[in-house]
């Protein structure tokens, strides 16, 4: 019988969550502005700051670089402002670089190396694949620039830019030397079987004294053959310690015999020469297919 008599006093137990309720439908209806326009705020900030998370565009700090070594007047920048033109047509003028200058360039996709295990039908092939071209001054005392960042695990390939007329083989073979050693240094303390990849452009073919890309490699050979064994006397008399301390500087694998490009694939570094000329617009076709074997 208890249970039917009405409750002494329901009204308090009706009532108390109304305030409540009121108060919460107060606030969606009518929030304080406080609340409004954080509200807006993220509504609008958020969705915009997601797409920049995700579509956020490739940094050119992550593109492979390929570098422009090479000694002074040799057609270093000329080249990479060509190579980044539309029409691989030579700047109006140069000046002699005093900073380095980096341009991003793209060869099609189709041409890297990667790209051969793709179907035809692939349309990534349509795509192109960008990298840095990075300049370096070639004076003598501006070379340290060049220097610090041929060894560096950034650089895809290394580029040395020489004049063809090779008015003075010594200071060209004493830039190459260094460059072959730095390269070789990188090889064989690196923990990758991948090699260091070299190309030596000898450019301003056009003009009539220029000789040919196998004369060139063979004149630099017997240079670099007769400096080895003058470096390695050189050290050997500044600190004999009788702990080998000279293969550091010996180029290539130990040998007496005479200096040959080919032979320093023993030690991981795969070098190719290639000439053109820059005034004749031939650098963009000569080097695409090298800088996309290189990816
Ligand atoms: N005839 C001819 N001249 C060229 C060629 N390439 C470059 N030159 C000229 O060579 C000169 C030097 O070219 P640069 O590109 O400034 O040489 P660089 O190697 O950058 O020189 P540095 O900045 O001093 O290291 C310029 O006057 C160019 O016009 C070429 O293929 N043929
Ligand atoms: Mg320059």
């Amino acid at each position: 019988m208890d249970s039917t008599l009405p409750s002494p006093n329901p009204t308090p137990l009706m009532s108390a969550p109304m305030p409540l309720y009121d108060s919460m439908l107060a606030s969606i209806f009518a929030p304080p502005p406080a609340v409004l326009i954080a509200t807006l705020l993220a509504t609008f900030l958020v969705p915009i700051f997601i797409h920049f998370i995700v579509f956020r565009p490739r940094s050119a700090i992550d593109l492979p670089t390929f570098l422009l070594v090479g000694p002074a007047a040799s057609g270093k920048t000329s080249l990479m402002i060509s190579f980044e033109s539309e029409t691989g047509q030579p700047p109006a003028e140069t000046r002699t670089s005093q900073t380095p200058l980096s341009l991003e360039c793209s060869v099609p996709a189709s041409i890297a190396s990667a790209s051969k295990y793709r179907s035809v039908n692939d349309p990534s092939l349509k795509a192109h694949q960008r990298f840095l071209l990075s300049d370096t001054p070639g004076h003598g005392k501006l070379r340290h620039i060049a220097h610090s960042s041929v060894s560096s695990p950034a650089i895809r390939g290394v580029i040395f830019v020489l004049d063809s007329s090779l008015t003075d083989v010594r200071e060209v073979a004493e830039y190459l030397y260094d460059v072959l050693l730095a390269l070789q240094y990188s090889a064989t303390s690196s923990t990758t079987t991948q090699s260091k990849k070299l190309l030596v452009a000898c450019n301003k073919s056009d003009v009539f004294t220029a000789l040919p890309p196998s004369k060139i490699q063979k004149l630099l050979e017997d240079e670099i053959t007769q400096m080895r064994v003058s470096r390695s006397k050189g050290i050997l008399d500044v600190e004999d310690d009788g702990e080998g301390n000279d293969e550091k500087e010996w180029l290539g694998e130990g040998g007496e015999g005479p200096f040959t490009f080919q032979s320093m694939e023993e030690v991981g570094v795969e070098i190719e020469f290639k000439g053109g000329s820059v005034e004749n617009g031939e650098w963009r076709d000569r080097l695409s297919p090298w800088i996309g074997s290189c990816f």
